[in-house]
C-alpha cells in the first residue's frame, strides 16, 4: 500500500489512493440520503482536498477490435448474439493506432484509451497490443487498455510494454449483476483487477449507472469500489446508453440527479481518485455535466466517439469547458510544475484546434 505523503498548501498529491475506512453498503446508501446541496458540498469540499477543484483530464478512447464478442453483456452493443448493427472487426493494425493516437495528442488529450471487444486476449493478440501501448507511450501519452480478463501473466506484459492504466468494471453491484452478465462471474471480474495490481499497473475500474438497479445497488457498486485495497486511481462512472438491439434499450430511464449523486458519492468515498464522467454525456446535456464536475468527475472521454457509440463532438466539450472556465491537464503524465509538486494545467484547448 502507497501512502502520499507529500502536501502542497493543505493538499495532498493524488498518488495511489489508500483506503482509510471500509465502506459498508448502508454507509453508501445513507450518503444518496442527504440532501443534494449538503451531499455536493461534501463532494467539494472532498475535491479540493486532493485535486485542483477545475481540472479536467482528457483521455481519448479507440476501440482496437469492435464487435463479435462472445459475452452477453445486456448493455453492450459490441456482444455477438444482439443485433446493434456493429460489425465483427479485425484486430486494427498499429499504424492506424498511433495515427489515432497522434491526433488524440494534437487536440489535447494526455490519455488515450485502447478497447477491445475480446472476453479475454488470446498471447497473439497480448503481442500486438504490446506494441500499440510502446508507440503510444513514446508520443508522451499515458496509455491505457480494455481487453477483457487478464491473467498475471498478460498483465505483466502489457506492464512491460507501458501500460500505465488497465480499464476493467465491476459494472454494478454483485446482487444485481446477473441480470446483466451470465457468461463470467463477479470474481473473475475482481481476479482480473487482482492481476492488474499485482503487475503494478494502475487500476481503472468503474461501472454503469441506469440499468434498472436501485439505489441500494448503486450503492453497492460504490462500496465494492471504493473497498478494493487500495482503491482505484480511476473510476469510470458511465450512464447506460441504450443502444438498439440489445437487453437494455428499453431500460426505464434515471433520473439526472441520481446520476449527479453517484458521482458525488464516488468523489467523497475514493477521495483521490480520478472520478470519469465517461459513457453518456450525450444524452446527459449541459446542465448535468456542469453539475457532474461540480460533484467532483475530473475525466472525460474527449472525441466524437466512444468505442462504437457517439460522444459529444470535441468543439462542444472546448466550448463546454471555456464556459465552465474549467482547465485541462497538460502532457505529461502528472508532470508538476517544477516549483511546487501540484500536476501543470491549462486553460481549455484552443477552439482552433482541429476536432479528433
Ligand atoms: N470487452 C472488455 C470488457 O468488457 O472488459 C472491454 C470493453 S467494454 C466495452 C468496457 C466497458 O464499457 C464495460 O465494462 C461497460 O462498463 C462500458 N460500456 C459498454 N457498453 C456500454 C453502454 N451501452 N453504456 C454504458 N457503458 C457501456
Ligand atoms: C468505460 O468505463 N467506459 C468506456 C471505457 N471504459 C472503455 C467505454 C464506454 C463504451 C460505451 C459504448 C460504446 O461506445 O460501445
Ligand atoms: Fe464483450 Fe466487453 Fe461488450 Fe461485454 S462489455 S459484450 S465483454 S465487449
Amino acid at each position: 500500500m502507497t501512502i502520499s505523503t507529500q502536501t502542497l498548501a493543505g493538499r495532498k498529491t493524488a498518488q495511489t489512493p489508500v483506503n482509510v475506512k471500509t465502506w459498508t453498503v448502508a454507509a453508501v446508501a445513507e450518503l444518496y440520503e442527504l440532501p443534494f446541496n449538503d451531499l455536493l458540498h461534501r463532494a467539494q469540499v472532498a475535491h479540493r482536498e486532493h485535486f485542483a477543484s477545475g481540472e479536467i483530464e482528457l483521455a481519448t478512447l479507440l476501440s482496437i477490435k469492435s464487435g463479435g464478442c462472445p459475452e452477453d453483456c445486456a448493455y453492450c452493443p459490441q456482444a455477438a448474439r444482439y443485433h446493434t448493427g456493429v460489425k465483427a472487426e479485425k484486430l486494427l493494425p498499429l499504424k492506424e493506432v498511433v495515427a489515432a493516437a497522434t491526433a488524440a495528442k494534437q487536440n489535447g488529450a494526455t490519455r488515450f484509451c485502447m478497447g477491445a471487444a475480446w472476453r479475454e486476449p488470446k498471447a497473439r493478440d497480448i503481442e500486438k497490443v504490446q506494441a500499440m501501448v510502446s508507440a503510444v507511450k513514446a508520443l508522451g501519452l499515458e496509455t491505457c487498455a480494455t481487453l477483457g480478463m487478464l491473467s498475471g501473466e498478460q498483465a505483466r506484459e502489457l506492464k512491460q510494454s507501458g501500460l500505465d492504466y488497465y480499464n476493467h468494471n465491476l459494472d454494478t453491484a454483485p446482487e444485481f449483476y446477473s441480470k446483466i452478465i451470465t457468461t463470467r462471474v463477479y470474481q473473475e471480474r475482481l481476479d482480473t483487477l487482482g492481476h492488474v495490481r499485482q503487475a503494478g499497473i494502475k487500476v481503472c475500474c468503474g461501472g454503469i449507472v441506469g440499468m434498472g438497479e436501485s439505489r441500494l445497488q448503486r450503492a453497492g457498486l460504490i462500496a465494492q469500489l471504493a473497498n478494493l485495497d487500495p482503491y482505484p486511481e480511476s473510476v469510470p462512472i458511465n450512464h447506460l446508453v441504450k443502444v438498439p438491439g440489445t437487453p437494455l434499450h428499453g431500460a426505464e430511464p434515471l433520473d439526472p440527479l441520481e446520476f449527479v449523486r453517484t458521482i458525488a458519492i464516488a468523489r467523497i468515498t475514493m477521495p483521490r481518485a480520478r472520478v470519469r464522467l465517461s459513457a453518456g454525456r450525450r444524452e446527459l446535456g449541459e446542465a448535468v455535466q456542469a453539475l457532474c464536475f461540480l460533484a467532483g468527475a475530473n475525466s472525460i472521454f474527449y472525441g466524437d466517439k466512444l468505442l462504437t457509440t457517439g460522444n459529444p463532438e470535441a468543439a462542444a466539450d472546448r466550448a463546454l469547458l471555456k464556459k465552465l472556465g474549467l482547465t485541462t491537464r497538460v502532457e505529461g503524465a502528472g508532470a508538476s510544475c517544477g516549483e511546487c509538486s501540484m500536476p501543470q494545467f491549462r486553460s481549455a484547448p484552443s477552439p482552433s484546434a482541429p476536432t479528433a
